[in-house]
């Protein structure tokens, strides 16, 4: 693909389209930069682009920008389905997203992650296992550092290892992952979505272009994984849910087992894993066979494994005062992930929720907040909302702010119980992003009397 010349309209202008302004301004591409925010709150990324020799057009977008362009590359938070790039599409106006655009350019095979939970911690995992096993390796996409990036640097790594969300595969044409692994699929962006069947199909997206060379790496307990499979032209592995006669891991006790059909291959030792909680097993495992299928060794799957020890904001101890611990999650963004978490604990938990609701359906929650919540304190714009789905189960404090949550959880809370920042819910509303938020909290917990 030649970019030398070609009018380019980048749209977004936050962490994607400053790398995507900067990649082909690199490559010899007039680049003007479409954002509909203003240039206060863009901050100092406006003039940033513009000394890269970049045009920047803010506010309202404006159909010409759009419709005289040779190519659109659009950011993950922009919606494919706004009017200006129909009119784009129209006119014959190639749209794309930054993962196709970088991945155009990409020779080292591709081992793509994604699925509504758990690819975070799966795709820094398999990181982790391949370089464990002497394999140079990219980790980025949507965990936070745009592929785009690591096509215009210089360092190569032998494989590039990327976090995709459905976002990004909603824009994707021929990007084809050497692997790809769909951890789950639950209700989730129900916001950007016309119901589970769209969100689904947009995960399936990433096994489009493969082929039988390749490898799929899949939940077999997942309905909606399960319904993609005859689809699927790769390699199919499972890492949980396998059939006998399907390829994929066995979970024991303190061990798995990579069978094909009736043969054991190989077994990792769980005994020295850090991580906790069944879905940490999981996630082991759907990495463990990504990286297994992308040339890493057992050896080094085991050393990775054994030596990972989690990842920022996600059930991440923070610290205990008064013989009561605190957890930041504030990763969870949806309700599963508040599920999830709360299945780990045996100690009654001070649950935190709240944030802007993504159309989540919280009454899901109803029986495991019977089981494990001591008390739940909400915050934000879906406090209302999560009140009437679970009020009845439980105690509701409205707390309003994060703060304050953690102050009446202080509180309330007795020795030996929990308390767990598990938002279920987009941080937008108060926060820039959920980091942010998880730091808040970090923060107000760090500051608590001992
Ligand atoms: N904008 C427009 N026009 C529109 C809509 C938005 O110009 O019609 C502008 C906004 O004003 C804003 C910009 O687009 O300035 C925001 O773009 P963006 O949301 O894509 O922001 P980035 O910083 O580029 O972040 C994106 C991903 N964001 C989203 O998918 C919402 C980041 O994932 C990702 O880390 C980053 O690219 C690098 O790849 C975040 C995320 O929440 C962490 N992802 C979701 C998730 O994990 O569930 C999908």
């Amino acid at each position: 693909m030649d970019l030398k010349g070609k009018k380019i309209v980048a749209v977004g202008l936050a962490l994607t389209g400053e790398a995507v302004a900067a990649f082909c301004l690199d490559k010899g591409a007039i680049v003007t930069i479409a954002d509909i925010a203003s240039e206060a709150s863009l901050g100092a990324r406006v003039q940033n682009v513009r000394d890269m020799g970049a045009q920047v057009e803010l506010g309202p977008h404006k159909v010409e920008t759009f419709t005289q362009a040779d190519l659109i590359v659009i950011s993950p938070g922009v919606p494919h389905t706004i009017p200006v790039l129909d009119a784009a599409r129209e006119k014959g106006v190639p749209v794309i997203g930054e993962v196709e655009l970088a991945s155009r350019f990409i020779q080292a095979p591709i081992i793509a992650v994604t699925g509504t939970n758990g690819k975070t911690t799966v795709t820094s995992l398999i990181g982790e296992m391949m370089e464990a096993s002497g394999i140079s390796a990219f980790v980025g996409g949507n965990i936070g550092n745009p592929l785009v990036n690591y096509a215009k640097g210089e360092d190569k790594a032998h494989v590039v290892v990327a976090e995709i969300s459905s976002f990004q595969l909603d824009t994707i044409e021929s990007f084809a992952p050497k692997v790809a692994l769909l951890t789950n699929v639950t209700e989730d962006h129900m916001d950007r979505y016309d119901g589970m069947e769209a969100y689904a199909a947009s995960k399936a997206r990433v096994f489009m272009n493969q082929t039988k060379a390749d490898f799929a790496i899949l939940n077999g307990c997942d309905k909606w994984s399960r319904a993609m499979c005859g689809g699927i032209k790769a390699s199919q592995w499972f890492f949980a849910g396998r059939d006998a006669a399907e390829a994929g891991m066995a979970m024991n006790a303190g061990a798995m087992d990579f069978f094909k059909g009736a043969q054991k291959q190989w077994s990792l030792s769980l005994e020295k894993m850090t991580l906790s909680g069944e879905h940490n097993k999981e996630n082991a495992a759907a990495a463990a066979l990504a990286a297994y299928a992308a040339g890493a060794s057992v050896e080094g799957i085991q050393k990775a494994v054994d030596s990972f020890k989690g990842l920022p904001h996600r059930l991440e101890f923070v610290r205990e005062v008064m013989d009561v611990k605190y957890y930041d999650d504030s990763k969870a963004t949806n309700v599963d992930a508040v599920l999830r978490a709360l299945e780990g604990f045996n100690a009654p938990v001070h649950l935190i929720m709240g944030g802007r609701d993504k159309g989540g359906h919280f009454r899901d929650l109803k029986d495991m907040v019977e089981q494990k919540a001591a008390r739940l304190y909400v915050t934000g714009e879906a406090a209302g909302i999560i009140t009437s789905a679970l009020s009845g189960s439980v105690e509701v404090v409205q707390a309003g702010t994060i703060e304050k949550a953690v102050e009446f959880a202080k509180r309330a809370a007795r020795p030996g119980e929990v308390v767990v920042l598990s938002p279920g819910c987009a941080s937008f509303d108060q926060y820039k992003n959920y980091k942010e938020r998880g730091k808040d909290f970090c923060r107000v917990v760090n500051a608590l009397p001992a």
